[in-house]
């Protein structure tokens, strides 16, 4: 096993790791950036190299400085979380030429699946059912003749692109040469690479991942999916697992696909393949994130399994502890995303400091945040602070849990995300799992104060001046009669037939 791993990240994720290590009994290695020294992952590892400055090109993106560090400090493994360098294919080789265990996958299958085109190809190889479309280099007139056999609607995505990155639907043939020629620069300027692909775009679909494990020996299992509907601009808000569409016969069917897609990449280490699933409960590969996932807490709760020391394992070469019979899951869990981003102003960042901090606790509530009372959030980093997590015995006391849990949480001093998450929990539509990819948008978008508790009271009081006014306008405005209806709650007594 290792004896010190570096941890080249920053935030919760960073914090999630070194505690993985700490309880493994491997040394760790913090890397931060000018902005980062009172960061809370500093504190929490055993030792820290300053990698750059503010900006994250400079510092948690700067290849040459963190493997100085990993050299430095005699680090034999580097763990790169989420984001920033995780699933770039160019430092998984630099650190195999280094010497340096990556913890992830070798390179050419994070190179193999960051194509979305050569994903799709080998899911389709690996014979995983894929969204009708065309992945074939095509010149615009080819792409133009395909997309109408297809069917509009279809959504051109760069083949470099993911994420909903670059994505484009068109509805109507008479913008397809358009929107043809604009993904194809767009995908240019935003990824150096102009490829393009299409597909058949499908309507308010559900977003399911499958979790795999694949071991050096040659074994892969799944455990199990989780949903991730409930997404802004592509961003996740909440996730959960299982997904309440999924029964024990399709998590099978989508685990054994995923499994065959990862032996087919000869795949290794933690990776996740993202579905849609449609109405009729079908599902269609779309692209593979070769990493460690911000939501993997919801897998672990209801799988038992610790994820990242599995990565660690593995890593070092272990083999997989679980056969795929040896593996369940047991109730619910349910992931929301605390962001310091402005809910009630179109979720606009809100950076500065966290002047006062409560963090709930009790029975099925795991917490995995990167903050404390007094720290400043800087704005040079992604705004995501913390994750709460709740488990249950079914999805319901998971998200009551959630309610009660997010009730307890007090954060002063920025805003954030967690009265989003409140009317959420309440919200009867959630609640009974009809949640897709339009959900916050279906429900939320547009009418911020049917959520906002901070118009409520206005909305009351202006409900009882519009009904004091109708009735007297009603009654006559007549001095002596207007005092009968000076206040809408005499009103409202008076057609009860309480007083006269
Ligand atoms: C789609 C789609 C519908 N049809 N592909 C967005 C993120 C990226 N991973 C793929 N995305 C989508 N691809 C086809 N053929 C709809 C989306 C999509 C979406 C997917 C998952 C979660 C939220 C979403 C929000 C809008 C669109």
């Amino acid at each position: 096993m290792f004896r010190k791993i570096l941890v080249a990240n920053r935030g919760e994720i960073a914090i999630r790791v070194i505690r993985a290590c700490r309880e493994m009994r491997i040394a760790n290695v913090a890397v931060i950036s000018e902005a980062d020294r009172s960061s809370l992952h500093v504190r929490y590892a055993d030792e820290a190299f300053c990698v750059g400055p503010a900006a994250s090109a400079q510092s948690y993106l700067n290849m040459e400085a963190i493997l100085a560090a990993a050299e430095r400090s005699g680090a034999e493994a580097i763990h790169p979380g989420y984001g920033f360098l995780a699933e770039n294919a160019e430092f998984a080789r630099r650190c195999e030429a280094a010497g340096i265990v990556f913890i992830g996958p070798p390179s050419q299958a994070i190179r193999a699946m960051g194509s979305k085109t050569s994903a799709r190809r080998l899911a389709t190889a690996a014979g995983v059912p894929v969204v009708p479309g065309a992945t074939e280099e095509l010149s615009d007139a080819e792409v133009e003749a395909r997309a109408l056999e297809i069917g509009l609607p279809v959504v051109i995505k760069a083949a470099a692109g993911g994420g909903g990155k670059g994505m484009r639907v068109v509805q109507d043939p008479a913008g397809l040469a358009s929107a043809i020629r604009a993904a194809r620069s767009e995908a240019q300027s935003a990824f150096g690479d102009s490829a393009i692909y299409l597909e058949k775009y499908l309507i308010g679909p559900r977003h399911v991942e499958m979790q795999i494990l694949a071991d050096q020996q040659g074994h892969t299992v799944y455990l199990g999916e989780r949903e991730c509907s409930v997404q802004r601009r592509h961003q996740k808000v909440i996730e959960e697992a299982p997904s309440p569409v999924v029964d024990a016969a399709l998590r099978q069917r989508m685990g054994e696909a995923a499994v065959r897609l990862a032996q087919t990449a000869g795949y290794v280490n933690a990776g996740t393949m993202e579905f849609l699933v449609d109405g009729d409960r079908n599902f269609f590969f779309l692209e593979m994130n070769t990493r460690l996932q911000v939501e993997h807490p919801v897998t672990e709760m209801v799988t038992g399994l610790d994820l990242v020391k599995e990565q660690i394992g593995i890593a070092a070469g272990e083999p997989l502890r679980h056969r795929q019979e040896e593996l369940s899951i047991r109730g619910a869990a349910i992931e929301c995303r605390i962001y310091a981003e402005d809910p009630f102003q179109n979720f606009v960042p809100s950076p500065g400091r966290i002047t006062g901090l409560r963090e709930p606790g009790g029975a099925g509530v795991r917490i995995e945040s990167g903050v404390y009372e007094g720290y400043e959030v800087p704005v040079h980093y992604d705004p995501l602070i913390a994750k709460l997590v709740t488990w249950g015995q079914d999805r319901l006391e998971a998200a009551h849990r959630m309610r009660r849990a997010l009730m307890e949480y007090t954060i002063h001093g920025i805003k954030t995300t967690i009265p989003f998450h409140q009317r959420v929990m309440v919200d009867p539509e959630f609640l009974r799992g009809e949640i897709d990819t339009t959900y916050i948008d279906r429900r939320f978008a547009g009418r911020p104060h049917a959520w906002d508790e901070s118009q409520r009271d206005v909305a009351l009081v202006a409900a009882g001046i519009h009904a004091f006014l109708r009735d007297q306008a009603r009654l006559g405005a007549h001095p002596a009669r207007a005092g009968a209806a000076e206040s809408p709650w005499k009103l409202a007594a008076r057609r009860a037939g309480l007083r006269g």
